[in-house]
Order: structure tokens, then C-alpha cells, then sequence
């Protein structure tokens, strides 16, 4: 059965660009409940940490400099088919690629940086909520 949550990061180029307020007014009006939310800077170790998977890729150093590189907004976000959904929502990881209306061809700067992040499965949704958040901080 699949799950109904998902984690979401609003990246740093999204958050200097000022596009917060309308990426959660997207996130709601798609459907999402927001069950957790926080403002707060990875630190360069936590970048690595979260992105780990990933490190064998060439743009890994690229990514954890980027992701560590000013604040950004973490949510949990509930939903039936939680991360499938979100993916739809927020479209192709290359917002050249992303389909018209979705969050990244509307917000998104480039690949690398795409403005929002969103689990790519419900065992990472579950590792990743627990990454930001405590049991005490989720709604
Ligand atoms: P998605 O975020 O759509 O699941 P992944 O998991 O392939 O995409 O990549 C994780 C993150 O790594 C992306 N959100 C993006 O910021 C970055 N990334 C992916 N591909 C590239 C690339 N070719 N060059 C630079 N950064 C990339």
C-alpha cells in the first residue's frame, strides 16, 4: 500500500529567490497537509549526510556545497499516495524538463538547483522526516 507522507525541502535558490510563500500555497492547493515544518541551514556534514546516496555521483560536491550554502524550509507533508503525488507536483528533476504548471518549471533555476526537494520513496519519505524532525515536532 503506499504511503501518505512525503518529505520536502524548499532549496536555497528558492529561498533567496522568495518563492516560500508560493511554493506552500502550491504544496496545499495540490492536496498536502503540512505535518511538520522548519527554517534552518544544513551545516556542509548534514549536506553529505542526507545526500549520501548520492555520493558516488559526479555532482555530489556540488550538491552538498549548494544545499549547505544558505537556509531552507523542511516539511513533512501528508497525502494519500503521498510521494508519487509529490513527484507529480513538483516535476522532472531538469526544470527544462518539467512539465508547464509543476514547481520546478515554475520556480527552479537550474538542475542543480531545482528549488524543492521530494522523497523518491515511502522508506526515504520515513528516513528523511526523521532526519529533520522529532516525534514531538510532527502534526
Ligand atoms: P530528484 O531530486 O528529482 O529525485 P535526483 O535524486 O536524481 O533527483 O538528484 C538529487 C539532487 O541532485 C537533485 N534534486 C539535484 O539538486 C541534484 N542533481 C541531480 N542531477 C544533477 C546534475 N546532473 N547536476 C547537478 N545536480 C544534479
Amino acid at each position: 500500500m503506499a504511503g501518505n507522507r512525503t518529505l520536502t525541502m524548499i532549496k536555497p535558490d528558492a529561498v533567496k529567490n522568495g518563492h516560500i510563500g508560493a511554493i506552500l500555497a502550491h504544496i496545499n492547493k495540490g492536496g498536502f497537509r503540512i505535518v511538520a515544518m522548519k527554517m534552518t541551514q544544513l551545516t556542509v556534514a548534514k549536506a553529505k549526510e542526507f545526500y549520501a546516496v548520492h555520493s558516488e555521483r559526479p555532482f555530489y560536491g556540488e550538491l552538498v556545497e549548494f544545499m549547505s550554502s544558505g537556509p531552507i524550509v523542511a516539511a513533512v507533508l501528508e497525502k494519500d499516495n503521498a510521494v508519487e503525488d509529490f513527484r507529480k507536483l513538483i516535476g522532472a528533476t531538469n526544470p527544462a524538463e518539467a512539465e508547464a504548471g509543476t514547481i520546478r518549471a515554475l520556480y527552479a533555476t537550474s538542475i542543480g538547483e531545482n528549488a524543492v526537494h521530494g522523497s523518491d520513496s515511502d522508506e526515504n519519505a520515513a528516513i528523511e522526516g526523521s532526519f529533520h524532525f522529532g516525534g514531538t515536532e510532527m502534526f
